[in-house]
């Protein structure tokens, strides 16, 4: 602030003959910082000491600010008239559209007229001309929708990170398109790319996860590169989709892999039944394979760098989520199977060692408790089981025995820094909500009207600039 607010006074010179006395010239804004909307900055130059004619003094304009986009073009000079000691330049800044970094404004004075003109310390002044502009869907939340099978009336949801803004369907407002598809599944997040995987209509589409414009369209309901899609995850720079093949049909399901640069699938991995939720840790890719529209039991690992399948690990009856904790342990829920299969089995908790691939201790649940859902935050796990949601920690020899919330309707559910998202489908035509609770005190923050079968709730952080 100091070196832009004031020019410094390097000598004061007092003279009574008639030569013209040399002044210390300098130039200054009152702020360093300038949002690009400010309008018009006051430059003010400077002279010690007032002159007996006009002076002309000349400065330079540097910086990575764009002469012309992000602020008017400056003379280059300034005339101090003779009697003056101060002359004001108007610096006008551009209020542009563009998202963007910071920028800086150099101006140094370079030369007077008079040519025994001290240039003093002061003489160059850095503006910071800062940007108001942001991407619309960054820094907020966004929820996938199923939308109602054959009605392509899947959706995508944005809330902002204040809770306060929701806006519906943001794919089809921004691609301008009526009809989307069937059943936004899941969303998958690679550098500034959101691929949001489309069971129904048997595609992944592409499209920039701040802007929500459309970049590509993988596969589509006469395409033969997905077959019933679930869920995607990035390893080794590709991506990987699990397909359940026909549902019924345990010995076709595969796992397709994309490529980030062309955006298409360029081989297939033929896994056990029912491969549903993935996530990765170091090249390597776990799948939960809950079983399609039957059972299965099993962790597929995938070593992305030869695509082959290197193991299974044995976990319960239908795992139905996975996650990494902060020490790089995988953690498996295991609904169990429900009781109308006809062969109910209790719900369980797997910890397996992510460095050999082998289960290091097992919870397990009540022969008709079927837990889902499970998240890590920070150092706590979360899970969802009969309308409550569970919180354990990490390190815990045993599940919990008591409930953090209850009385919840919830279809899935994410926290995220220390809130809990959780979505609601209501009766599966109409519209859902978002339900967001402060997970410090369990108390509920908001409620929010999103659209239909909301299933997929993810964090969009803010853009690099
Ligand atoms: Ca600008
Ligand atoms: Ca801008
Ligand atoms: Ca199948």
């Amino acid at each position: 602030m100091l070196t832009a607010a004031m020019a410094t006074l390097l000598f004061a010179s007092c003279s009574d003959d008639d030569e013209q006395v040399p002044g210390t010239v300098g130039i200054s804004t009152v702020e360093d910082s300038y949002e690009e909307g400010a309008g018009t900055v006051a430059v003010t130059i400077t002279t010690t000491e007032a002159y007996d004619m006009d002076v002309t003094v000349n400065y330079e304009v540097s910086g990575t600010a764009t002469s012309g986009e992000d602020f008017t073009a400056l003379s280059g000079s300034a005339i101090l008239l003779a009697g003056e000691t101060t002359i004001e330049q108007s610096l006008v800044l551009i209020d542009d559209e563009d998202v963007e970094p910071s920028e800086a404004l150099i101006l140094t004075i370079t030369s007077t007229s008079n040519t025994q003109d001290v240039i003093g310390s002061n003489s160059s002044v850095t503006l910071t001309i800062t940007d108001n502009d942001s991407y619309p869907f960054e820094n907020g939340i966004l929820v996938s929708h199923e939308g109602n099978f054959g009605q392509g009336n899947a959706s995508v949801s944005f809330i902002s990170n204040d809770l306060s803004d929701v806006q519906n369907g943001i794919f089809k407002s921004v691609n301008g398109v009526t009809a989307w598809g069937d059943n936004a599944q899941s969303m998958a997040f690679n550098g500034d790319y959101a691929y949001i995987v489309m069971n129904g209509s048997q595609k992944v589409e592409v499209v920039n996860r701040y802007t929500f414009e459309s970049v590509a369209t993988i596969g589509g309901p006469s395409k033969a590169d997905f077959l019933n899609p679930r869920y995607m995850a990035i390893a080794n720079g590709k991506g990987y989709v699990t397909n359940w093949g026909d549902g019924s049909n345990p010995d076709d399901d595969y796992v397709a892999v994309i490529n980030l640069e062309s955006n298409t699938v360029e081989t297939t991995i033929s896994v056990v039944e029912g491969p549903e939720r993935i996530v990765v840790k170091d090249n390597m890719v776990y799948v939960a394979q809950q079983g399609g529209y039957n059972q299965n039991n099993v962790v597929s690992v995938i070593d992305a760098t030869t695509n082959a399948v290197t193991t299974t690990i044995a976990v319960g009856d239908r795992p139905n989520s996975l996650q990494l904790d902060a020490d790089g342990n995988l953690w498996v829920i295991s609904g169990g199977n429900p009781s109308w299969t006809g062969s109910e089995t209790a719900g369980q908790m797997d910890k397996i060692n992510t460095t050999n691939n082998t289960v290091a201790s097992t919870l397990n649940f009540a022969e008709t408790e079927h837990p889902g859902s499970l998240e890590v935050d920070g150092a706590n796990l979360y899970y969802y089981m009969s309308g409550s949601v569970y919180a354990m920690d990490a390190k815990s020899t045993a599940l919990p025995t008591t409930s953090e919330i209850t009385g919840l309707s919830f279809y899935d559910m994410a926290v995220i820094d220390g809130k809990l998202y959780g979505v609601d489908a209501k009766n599966y035509v109409s519209n859902g909500s978002l339900e967001v609770y402060d997970l410090t005190d369990n108390s509920l923050l908001t409620s929010k009207e999103v659209s239909i079968i909301p299933g997929g709730i993810y964090y969009n952080g803010i853009a690099e600039r």
